[in-house]
């Protein structure tokens, strides 16, 4: 485990053990890279991006906090200020089958005018031939806090014409700000710009693509987002091919909508996703 500069001054903590390669950023705390050994990688990078200070990665997982989507603050950032934040690298614990990364968000006085409470946000990082992450929220002040959170990964699909999504059977969906529309069937196909916020969702989803299926799995969630652009969005996106959206699909897991978190003094909440091949 090395940390290292890249090209642009962004710093970046590579892992390269007998189970898995992975880079992870220190802004943003945001992995772009992980590849179990001897199997194809699990996260989707745009070849558009270019690792630009204070614009996040358009790929692997970004973290949006303390707020999923348009804040209802004029002004404040999309999707929260965490994956623009320089993270603090706590600790690299190598165990026997994985090694564990820690980082905590340190809150800046110009972020308290987004974040104005005594909490504390931690992100670890378990890298094996399973990629799991977990975001934890700590109240240590002397009120309830609310807030919506997700971990936004981007997979690599291959043909999102060939793209079945399963696991959202019994599920309930918001999608450009209609619905919710309630889904019986377990399986989603791709043919036009899909932007679903899920609530009431299982804990497993899988992408069967042309190379495998990816398994994703959430705890201490019941939402999650399934994200496609399409043709016109990808063409207004920033750092984003206009072709693109062929080959990479997001299934966020979240907390978002009626399954926001919400801590009482003292209390913690953790987010964890496990993302590997089946
Ligand atoms: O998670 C889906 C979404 O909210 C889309 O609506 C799109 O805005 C996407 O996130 C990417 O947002 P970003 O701020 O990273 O460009």
């Amino acid at each position: 485990v090395t940390t290292k500069k890249h090209a642009n001054g962004l710093e970046y903590v590579e892992i390269n053990t007998a189970q898995c390669k992975a880079r992870i950023f220190l802004q943003g705390a945001q992995i772009d890279y992980f590849e179990p050994v001897g199997k194809e990688p699990l996260l989707w990078v745009s070849s558009a991006d270019d690792y630009q200070v204070g614009s996040g990665i358009r790929g692997g997982v970004p973290v949006c906090w303390p707020w999923f989507g348009m804040s209802p603050n004029p002004g404040f950032p999309q999707h929260g200020f965490a994956r623009t934040s320089i993270w603090t690298l706590d600790s690299v614990k190598m165990l026997d089958e994985a090694v564990e990364v820690k980082f905590t968000l340190p809150i800046s006085d110009s972020d308290t005018q987004y974040w104005p409470h005594d909490t504390s946000v931690e992100l670890l990082f378990r890298l094996s031939e399973t990629l799991s992450v977990s975001l934890t929220n700590i109240n240590h002040g002397d009120y309830e806090v609310s807030l919506t959170q997700a971990l936004h990964s981007y997979f690599p699909i291959e043909d999102i014409h060939q793209l079945t999504a399963t696991g959202f059977s019994d599920s309930k969906y918001i999608e450009f700000g209609k619905g919710p529309f309630n889904q019986a069937q377990d399986d989603v196909d791709f043919n036009r710009e899909t932007d679903r916020v899920y609530t009431n969702l299982g804990p497993v989803q899988q992408l069967h693509t042309r190379k495998g299926i990816i398994e994703v799995s959430r705890e201490n969630s019941h939402s999650a987002v399934l994200w496609n652009p399409w043709i016109d969005k990808s063409q207004r996106l920033s750092r984003f091919n206009d072709d693109d959206y062929l080959s990479m699909v997001c299934l966020e897991a979240a907390n978002v909508l009626e399954d926001k978190v919400t801590l009482a003094p003292k209390e913690s909440h953790t987010l964890t996703t496990h993302i590997r091949w089946k």
